[in-house]
């Protein structure tokens, strides 16, 4: 057994930067608790928003639903510093307005993509950072530190890998945050990215959301073992599990990681322990629902994200009376929620994002070289 090997794992906790091993979220104020959950029903509203508006006719191209693992995302990406780097694949579409949301929703500085942006990529707009070039996840920003998704799973581990290796010879402190499915963890590339990342000591932290399904493939039969945490102690690296329906969990364990990589030890991966809501994409929900039993997806969906998060509150003593009881999205499906179970300023933040993509202009037709040929 390596050295680091299980030196720190989710039963080892990690120092954190206060050098205690209480969890960061404990060291959160009030406001920020609520924040997470505010967020939580933001991510939530942008899922069930899009559902409707495809229903309407508004909107055309394939979904992939993040409903029910809005904690993996909002609880990983709240601890990250402005410069630090995310990866997002198809199942994260909110991360990308999600990154560095703490900056203030509609702060043009902040370090992540304006929902207008996001928006005018799921339109398919040209206000979009890739021009409307491609659809959905596809997307990245440079100056935002968001690496480009692409379709290849895992395909961008290795990326994030040179990422951070490149911040590192420039002299940065950032970390690299990858998202990826736990079917994509099976891929040559997320070992060889990984094992670059551990044997330079890269901060590179890669979520595994395992939600229990790859499209059409349950776990046992892409992995052997029960926890993906532990595909880490093949590169001697922590392999931490998270409560991925717990945003305080997800944050507490990212942040372990986060601090031990910032603090020089190299990467980790943490598990994310979730359940996807609906098929792979919305063109897979009804096959979904033939190869997945109902008792098993009900039992899946029981721990909403929404709920679970409310319920820490009020015994924290941040939540209580009328103001734990007023939004009741939990356990909805798009066609059931309506916009009086998210907060008015949820509501008001998408809106704008989507009006402002459907009034956007197509990208010109002689855009269709930009960026292909180079110009003598
Ligand atoms: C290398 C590669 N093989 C296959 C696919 C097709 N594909 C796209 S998503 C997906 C399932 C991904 O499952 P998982 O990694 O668990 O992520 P989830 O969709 O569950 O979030 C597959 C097989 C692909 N995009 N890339
Ligand atoms: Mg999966």
């Amino acid at each position: 057994m390596s050295s680091t090997s299980g030196t720190a794992t989710a039963d080892k906790p990690i120092k954190n930067s206060k050098n205690t091993t209480k969890p960061a979220s404990a060291l959160l104020s009030k406001e920020e608790c609520l924040e997470l959950f505010k967020l939580l029903y933001l991510a939530r509203y942008f899922d069930v928003r899009l559902i409707k508006e495809k229903r309407r006719g508004r909107l055309t191209g394939t979904l992939y639903s993040s409903h029910n693992q809005e904690a993996v995302l909002v609880g990983s990406l709240f601890g990250l510093h402005p410069d630090d780097w995310i990866s997002p694949i198809h199942r994260d579409m909110p991360a990308f307005f999600l990154k560095d949301i703490r900056a203030g929703w509609r702060n043009p500085e902040r370090k992540g993509m304006s929902i207008e942006e996001v928006c005018s990529q799921v339109w398919g707009k040209a206000p979009s950072p890739g021009r409307a070039r491609d659809n959905w996840s596809h997307i990245g920003k440079k100056s935002a530190r968001i690496i480009h998704s692409t379709s290849m799973l895992a395909g961008t581990i290795p990326v994030a890998a040179g990422v951070a290796f490149a911040d590192r010879l420039d002299g940065g402190n950032a970390v690299v945050l990858t998202f990826n499915g736990e079917g994509s963890t099976a891929q040559g590339v997320f070992h060889e990215g990984i094992n670059f990342a551990a044997v330079h000591k890269l901060p590179v932290i890669t979520i595994v959301e395992n939600n229990q399904w790859a499209y059409g493939t349950p776990t046992h039969l892409g992995y052997p073992l029960e926890d993906y945490a532990r595909r880490a102690d093949g590169y001697g690296i922590p392999g931490l599990i998270a409560d991925g329906q717990d945003v305080f969990d997800v944050y507490d364990k990212v942040m372990q990681a986060i601090d031990y990589a910032r603090a020089g030890n190299g990467p980790s991966i943490v598990e994310c322990k979730t359940f996807r809501a609906y098929g792979h994409g919305d063109h897979d929900d009804d096959r979904a629902a033939k190869y997945r039993n109902p008792e098993e997806v009900e039992k899946g969906r029981s721990r909403d994200p929404i709920a679970v998060c409310r319920r820490r509150l009020v015994e924290m003593g941040y939540l209580e009376g009328d103001a734990a009881t007023a939004y009741d999205a939990e356990g909805k499906h798009a066609a059931e929620a309506s916009d009086e179970d998210f907060p008015p300023d949820v509501v008001e933040f998408l809106k704008e994002g989507i009006e402002f993509a459907i009034k956007a202009p197509l990208p010109a037709a002689e855009e269709g070289a930009m960026w292909v040929f180079k110009e003598n």
